[in-house]
């Protein structure tokens, strides 16, 4: 840190990396070192739209044939979306999220305590992604990482790295595509709309929805809830499967195993892990420990990949 002869810190000299312009190591270096002539570079307004909607459009163009969708970008789907798009680079892979904000319970309503558990061996994860935590003393058992959005926000950024992944968030899905595979159903894409709009289905004239094909549709998209658990729900619904198991009271012994275990293609082109497998098997919960979401997640991109290999 650089202070002035006052003993102020100096911020804009103690950032070293170019931020504004080739080659320019100081911020102000090309203001004169005044803070009152500093100006960014010009824009348009119209420049800005279509810097976004130019990219977005072709995305939206892009990934309407993906091959992976994965619904639900919770600590489940995100491990998903890592593990397999560091396996498979050459996979388009599309993650649709109906929040505004990414990260589902981890991020937002499952988090009422900053630190996150995960059990053993989870920790490999956490390695894997570099996300520093701490040991529990005398207790191997599992591990804390001191802020579920160090977590989050580092899960993230290294999925969102990834050329061949797209995040839609503010999207919802709120139908599956199907096709017939002799007597049974095959899932063969999702129905999505932006969720403002799935959400104003019933006071609204039709608002068509839009489409997205991939052969292989992973739905994380939590326990029951307004938009948990959807595509569980939505077989139920078109009779694929008779009925939900219902999930089960807390047993985080119990029901972290048995969600790793059971992850699976439960139709075919359909594979369900995290929470929603709960709803499905009728499982217990868990509650505030994460091991099983991205041990879940590790088992979802696994069944995915042997789907590319059959
Ligand atoms: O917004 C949802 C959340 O971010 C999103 N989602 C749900 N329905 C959707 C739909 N289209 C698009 N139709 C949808 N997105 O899915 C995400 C689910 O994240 P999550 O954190 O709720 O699920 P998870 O299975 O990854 O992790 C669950 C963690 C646990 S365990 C637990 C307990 O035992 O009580 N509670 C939580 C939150």
């Amino acid at each position: 840190v650089v202070t002035d002869i006052k003993g102020k810190v100096n911020v804009s000299e103690t950032l070293t990396t170019p931020l504004i312009g080739q080659g320019q190591s100081k911020l102000l270096e090309q203001f004169g070192g005044k803070w009152d002539e500093f100006k960014f570079a010009p824009i348009r307004e119209s420049q800005v739209s279509r810097a976004m909607t130019r990219r977005y459009y072709q995305d939206l163009d892009n990934f309407a044939e993906s091959d992976v969708v994965i619904v639900g970008a919770g600590s489940c789907g995100l491990s998903t979306a890592y593990v397999l798009a560091k396996a498979r680079p050459d996979l388009k892979i599309a993650i649709l999220e109906a929040s505004v904000s990414p990260g589902g319970g981890a991020w937002l309503g499952g988090q009422l305590f900053s630190a996150m558990v995960l059990r053993r061996p989870a920790d490999a994860f956490l390695n894997e992604l570099g996300v520093p935590f701490e040991e529990e003393p005398n207790n191997p058992n599992f591990v804390v990482v001191k802020h579920a959005a160090l977590f989050t926000s580092t899960l993230l950024s290294r999925v969102l790295a990834f050329p061949n992944v797209k995040l839609f968030n503010a999207t919802c899905v709120e139908d599956l595509i199907t096709r017939r595979d002799g007597d049974s159903v095959r899932i063969a894409g999702v129905v999505v709309n932006w969720t403002l709009v799935t959400l104003h289905h019933d006071d609204h004239s039709c608002m068509d929805p839009n489409t997205i094909n991939a052969p292989v549709i992973i739905s994380t998209t939590g326990h029951d809830g307004p938009f948990g658990a959807f595509c569980a729900k939505r077989l139920v619904s078109m009779n694929t499967i008779e009925k939900l198991g219902g999930m089960r009271g807390l047993d985080m012994n119990a029901a972290e195993d048995a969600i790793v275990k059971n992850t699976r293609e439960v139709t075919k082109g359909l594979i369900i892990g995290g929470m929603e497998l709960s709803e499905i098997d009728g499982f217990n919960r868990m509650g505030p420990t994460f091991g099983a979401m991205v041990m879940s997640g590790v088992k979802a991109a696994e069944e995915a990949l042997n789907v590319f290999d059959e």
